[in-house]
């Protein structure tokens, strides 16, 4: 376990990614932590850690919004697929549960919205990869406050890089997917700029709700470079931000 090449590559990579972006580092739900993929250390153990966490390679981001890299954050050009089943998931989930995203610390200039959508896998979670169907949801969206805050990374930072979203109390049980994103928009002024971050969370809900939405998104697919909120200048513009995407 303690192999030291193991623990000086991984505490090289963790200084490194200091100047990077990052990534959803652990999740609490109740009185369960669930440590995150981690880009940086959890390659280099054999075998692997199991995580909750469907695999990213790094703390980079997503910009070519075809790609089905926009999905779980994948680099499918250098053979990691994102969208690629974790091998567990998070049981017992009550629908209605806050969950808590822990993000590495977020750099202040990447500023944009973070939204959460999720999808119902037909059956087995570790088993289950979407692909382009229309299968998600939003539960959850943060843009820019009317007093200019954003929700990454003035909230966020605030929040001692917490992001808290809430399970819909009605959902109905199921295994689910969650996508949650930063869009980092500092050089979003065009398109490709905008900087998509997703991550993808496996998690049983549970409870007796019966709520299911009828309308659905797929990723790729639902943004497009005209899609309100993806071009947008942040050091210029005073409106509102459209939060891209469908309507939670
Ligand atoms: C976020 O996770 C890191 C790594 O596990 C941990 O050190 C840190 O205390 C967590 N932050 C909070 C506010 O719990
Ligand atoms: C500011 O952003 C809004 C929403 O995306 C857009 O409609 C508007 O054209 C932008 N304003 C300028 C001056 O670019
Ligand atoms: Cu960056």
């Amino acid at each position: 376990m303690c192999n030291p090449l193991v623990l000086v590559t991984a505490l090289l990579a963790s200084l490194a990614s200091v100047r990077g972006h990052g990534y959803v580092q652990e999740i609490n739900i109740g009185s369960a932590a669930y440590t995150g993929y981690l880009p940086y250390s959890d390659p280099y153990y054999n075998p692997p850690p199991q995580r909750i966490v469907r695999k990213i390679p790094g703390n980079g981001p997503v910009t070519d919004l075809t790609l089905i890299d926009l999905q779980c954050n994948g680099d499918s050009a250098d053979g990691v697929v994102g969208s690629a089943p974790a091998p567990i998931y998070a049981t017992s989930v009550p629908a209605g549960s806050q969950v808590h995203l822990n993000w590495t610390t977020w750099p202040d200039t990447h500023v944009g919205p973070m939204i959460t959508y999720m999808a119902l896998a037909p059956s087995d979670i570790t088993q289950w990869v979407p692909g382009t169907s229309a299968v998600w949801f939003k539960v959850a969206e943060a843009g820019k406050t009317s007093d200019g805050k954003w929700a990454s990374t003035d909230i966020l930072s605030a929040d001692d890089s917490i992001y808290t979203f809430t399970i819909p109390a009605s959902l109905k049980a199921g295994q689910y997917i969650i996508r949650h994103e930063i869009i980092a928009l500092h050089v979003a002024s065009v398109y490709p700029g905008a900087q998509f971050y997703p991550s993808c969370i496996q998690i049983q809900v549970t409870g007796s709700g019966t709520a299911f939405p009828t309308s659905f998104v797929s990723f790729p697919g639902a943004y497009t470079p005209t899609t309100p909120g993806i071009v947008y200048d942040v050091y210029t513009n005073t409106s509102a931000y459209p939060i891209p995407g469908p309507a939670v």
